[in-house]
């Protein structure tokens, strides 16, 4: 049996999701953020070194990293679904946004939370102003800028086919899911990019994602 170590509100969901739409029974071991800090708790370390979700145990096999457990699964179980024929153009993009989403996606929307949190969070009066400066203009330089670029290639992208590896549904779509979660709660994505929206509204009404959610417990990603 699969056993999927997860934790609320974050990535491991996508691992839920997937095998939900593989039809393939698994177990799910639950551990919750600390409140303060949103980090993972120690039990977590004892499962793989890193102490990170996911993770998941199938037999004789441990394995983190989302995308290398999204390819695992999706090739393993799936029967040929999920994944485009091999030596395809399809199958070409399938590798490539299986890759972005974690590779290029998540970089700008983790330093955005980082350089909110220094900007909006408590610190000592004599270094706020400073602080406050630099993550600003961080944010402003870098940060910004990469995120819409990104937005709007994605965008562009879907306006070529309707999933991202072309006119099929695929494990890519659901590890792009997440970057594309956390853009509509902190990175500014909108109705004002139609596709990406529509392709949110379309995943969220899939019989196998709500399924997902009802084994995987309450699901607000972190602002
Ligand atoms: N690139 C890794 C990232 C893993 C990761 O950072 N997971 C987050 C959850 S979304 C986590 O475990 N955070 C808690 C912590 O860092 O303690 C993946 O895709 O699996």
């Amino acid at each position: 049996m699969i056993l999927v170590h997860h934790l609320n509100n974050s990535r491991s969901q996508r691992i839920l999701w997937l095998l939900e739409e593989l039809g393939q029974p698994y177990e799910v071991r639950r551990y919750q953020r600390d409140a303060k800090t949103m980090l993972a708790p120690p039990e977590l370390r004892a499962v793989h070194p890193l102490g990170k979700s996911p993770v998941i145990s199938d037999g004789e096999v441990t394995m983190a990293e989302s995308g290398a457990i999204v390819e695992y699964l999706a090739s393993r179980y799936g029967k040929g679904s999920l994944v485009p024929k091999e030596n395809t153009a399809e199958h070409l993009r399938y590798i490539y946004w299986m890759h972005f989403a974690e590779g290029s996606a998540m970089p700008p929307l983790l330093l955005k939370l980082i350089f909110d949190r220094i900007e909006s969070g408590p610190m000592p009066f004599f270094v706020r102003p400073v602080a406050r400066a630099i993550a600003r203009r961080a944010k402003d330089m870098m940060v910004l800028p990469n995120l819409t670029r990104q937005l709007d290639y994605m965008e562009s992208e879907l306006g070529r086919s309707e999933w991202f590896a072309g006119s099929a549904f695929s494990a890519a779509d659901i590890q792009m899911s997440f970057p594309l979660e956390a853009a509509s709660t902190r990175g500014g994505l909108d109705a004002g990019r139609p596709k990406l929206w529509a392709f949110l509204q379309k995943i969220h009404a899939r019989p196998a994602y709500q399924r997902a959610l009802e084994k995987g417990g309450k699901y607000e990603l972190l602002r």
